[in-house]
């Protein structure tokens, strides 16, 4: 097939807040610094749903969602050297291309080479790879992994283990990673440090491995569902809070304030609400708490507070893919979970074929769902 445009099944995006439909598609071969992968299982995340309801500036349709996925390079473009046909590799939404000034900087894993036309559902050149009912379909998140080929730039691929089974690694290529790299990279967190998180999904209980790992000293898990205690507790958390159980005239922060004698030394978004946002912030100790933002808001939706809250001290900062740089560190990340350091298994609550996708969107608005896998 080297060369050729491949016939396969696709989960298509026809437009936003439409269940996917399964097609025929045409994948393109790769061309130049690009590489066409067979996926073999994808995860479905949150920000899938968010970017289908049509909520993300950036959502374009007709797409293939789909950015957490696992597969074999099935044939590579002109210059292509980072990878061979036959590895396995994980897709990266956050790409690394070790040449641009953010990669160059030392300072964030963000990466500039393919950005900006990733933004746009198109390959860096401009054109998608995609054909279905000859329309042309967008690309997502430089990923698309919800189809059973898709083409990646190079700097958007990361060979690993391929002794790691695919349908637990796809896992590593978003949520797992996010929360784990989070709480081990971006926080600097030091032994013992006391801390919140806010939202018990994949993500979140990510975190609280990441946590765990760093010696952490209160793990505090909050989430109004109360079914995420046991998961909470299961991962490593210490304490567990519903804020909607609360005795009345006692907010979420007062509580956290309390347990942890003034403040958190880190706070953790993991719902992607504002309101919540300002209360992890404001849960922070003053003088150096700091907050870190995981969730994605819907486009217009702003956070708050007083700058006071800034001049006495709490930090408020952001990470996307945990701050992990994909192809420097991912590989590190797979043989940590081949050696039982990280946790992957006990996510998958839900698993579907590629036919059943849009149960694994149900599945993942019901609250008994940590991730879903999908195979392709
Ligand atoms: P999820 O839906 O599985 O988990 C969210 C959890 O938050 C649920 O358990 C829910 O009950 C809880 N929650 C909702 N509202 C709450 C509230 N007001 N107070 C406390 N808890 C509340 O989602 P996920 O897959 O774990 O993703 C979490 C967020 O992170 C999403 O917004 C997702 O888009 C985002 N995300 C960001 C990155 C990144 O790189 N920055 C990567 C992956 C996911
Ligand atoms: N297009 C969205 C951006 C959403 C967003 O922030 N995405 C995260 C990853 S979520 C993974 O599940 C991210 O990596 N952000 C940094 C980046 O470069 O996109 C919007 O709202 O505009
Ligand atoms: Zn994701």
């Amino acid at each position: 097939t080297v060369g050729q445009t491949i016939h396969c099944k696709a989960a298509v995006a026809w437009e936003a807040g439409k269940p996917l439909t399964i097609e025929d598609i045409e994948v393109l071969p790769p061309r130049a610094h690009e590489v066409r992968v067979k996926v073999l299982y994808t995860g479905v995340c949150h920000t899938d749903a968010y970017s289908l309801s049509g909520v993300d500036p950036e959502g374009v349709f007709p797409s293939i969602l789909g950015h957490e996925g696992a597969g074999i390079v099935e044939s590579i473009g002109e210059g292509v050297t980072s990878v061979k046909v036959g590895d396995h590799v994980v897709a990266l939404y956050t790409a690394e291309c070790k040449e641009c000034k953010f990669c160059k900087s030392g300072k964030t894993n963000l990466c500039g080479a393919v950005r900006a036309t990733q933004g746009k559902g198109v390959m860096p050149d401009g054109t998608t790879r995609f054909k279905c009912r000859g329309q042309d379909l967008f690309h997502f998140m430089g990923c698309s992994t919800f189809a059973q080929y898709t083409v990646l730039a190079d700097v958007s691929v990361v060979a690993v283990n391929p002794e790691a089974a695919p349908d637990r690694t796809c896992l590593l290529g978003c949520g797992i990673t996010t929360g784990y790299g989070a709480a081990t990279i971006t926080a600097k967190m030091e032994e013992g440090a006391n801390i919140a998180v806010f939202g018990a999904g994949c993500v979140g209980l990510s975190v609280v491995q990441g946590a765990v790992e760093r010696k952490a000293g209160k793990i505090i898990v909050i989430d109004i569902n109360n079914k995420k205690r046991e998961w909470a507790e299961k991962f490593g958390a210490t304490d567990f809070v519903n804020p909607t159980e609360l005795p009345e005239g006692t907010t979420i922060v007062d509580k956290l304030v309390e347990m942890t004698d003034g403040g958190c030394d880190f706070t953790f978004d993991c719902t992607g609400n504002v309101g919540v946002m300002r209360n992890a912030l404001e849960a922070c100790h003053k003088g150096w708490g700091e907050s870190i933002i995981i969730g994605v808001a819907a486009a217009g939706k702003e956070i708050a507070t007083r700058p006071f809250q800034l001049v006495t001290g709490r930090v408020w900062r952001g990470c996307a893919f945990g701050g992990v740089k994909g192809r420097t560190q991912l590989p590190g990340l797979v043989e940590d979970y081949m050696s039982g350091k990280i946790r992957v298994d006990d996510f998958i609550t839900h698993r579907h074929k590629l036919d059943g996708i849009n149960t694994a969107f149900d599945d993942m608005h019901a609250g008994d769902c940590i991730r879903a896998v999908v195979e392709l």
